[in-house]
């Protein structure tokens, strides 16, 4: 199976989690695209009944396409159920997220759910995070020298580019730094640092905050609790 396939069985698998009345955060990426489409395709031949907000535009654009009631997240009440996916996931459920750029969305979506459900291919289970780089929401201003600061820490910081050679932008138009840091060994401790530097609006370490991973693999999707 490609990797696009097993995305796809994890997400059909994890609608089966969705029921009527219920009310759901959508994620962002390639994983969820294709769960957002199942639920679509619910909602229009099930008929479906649930209210659902999302972690970016594109989303909720999708979504909203596909005849899925939408809301601003300020006028739901704490989630029953978010489901989103993931770039990396170690042994101990800690993850990386915004390899999409959504990070600071879905972070706030996900803290504001009573259950969190992350949806992958089996690529993203990792023994120890940060193989992918991790990222940062940052503030435009000033952010050439929080670069330098993060490079100073030894940190490795990347500015992101799109393949067109543009600043990656967040919906929130602010940028995306990447860390190269190839492992991460203490993320507890990295993340307490970077929630404390001006400038930094959100990192991509999503710590103790997932209960349930559906994981895309050639056997079948796997439920890991
Ligand atoms: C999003 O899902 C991001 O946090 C993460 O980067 C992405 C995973 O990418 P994909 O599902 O496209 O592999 O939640």
């Amino acid at each position: 199976m490609t990797q696009s396939e097993l995305k796809q069985t994890a997400a059909i698998k994890a609608a089966d989690a969705v029921h009527n009345d219920m009310t759901i955060g959508l994620g962002t990426g390639s994983t969820v695209y294709y769960l957002v489409e199942e639920l679509g395709r619910r909602v229009q031949e099930d008929k479906l009944q649930i209210d659902c907000a999302s972690t970016s535009k594109r989303t909720f654009e999708q979504a909203q396409q596909l005849g899925i009631r939408m809301h601003p997240l300020s006028e739901m009440q704490t989630l029953d159920l978010t489901i989103d996916g993931a770039d990396e996931i170690d042994a101990h459920f800690q993850g990386i997220k915004g390899g999409g750029a959504a990070l600071t969305y879905e972070k706030i979506v996900a803290l504001n759910s009573k259950h969190n459900l992350w949806i992958v291919d089996q690529t993203k289970l990792v023994s120890q995070l940060g193989a992918f780089p991790l990222p940062l929401e940052v503030n435009p201003f000033g952010c050439q020298q929080l670069i330098d600061r993060l490079t100073q820490e030894g940190l490795h910081p990347k500015l992101r580019y799109t393949q067109q050679k543009k600043l990656v932008k967040t919906d929130m138009n602010n940028y995306i730094v990447d860390l190269h840091l190839e492992q991460i060994k203490h993320p507890h401790l990295l993340a307490d640092w970077l929630d404390h530097q001006s400038g930094i609006i959100e990192h991509g370490l999503f710590l103790d905050l997932v209960n349930e991973v559906v994981v895309g693999q050639a056997s079948g999707p796997k439920v890991i609790a």
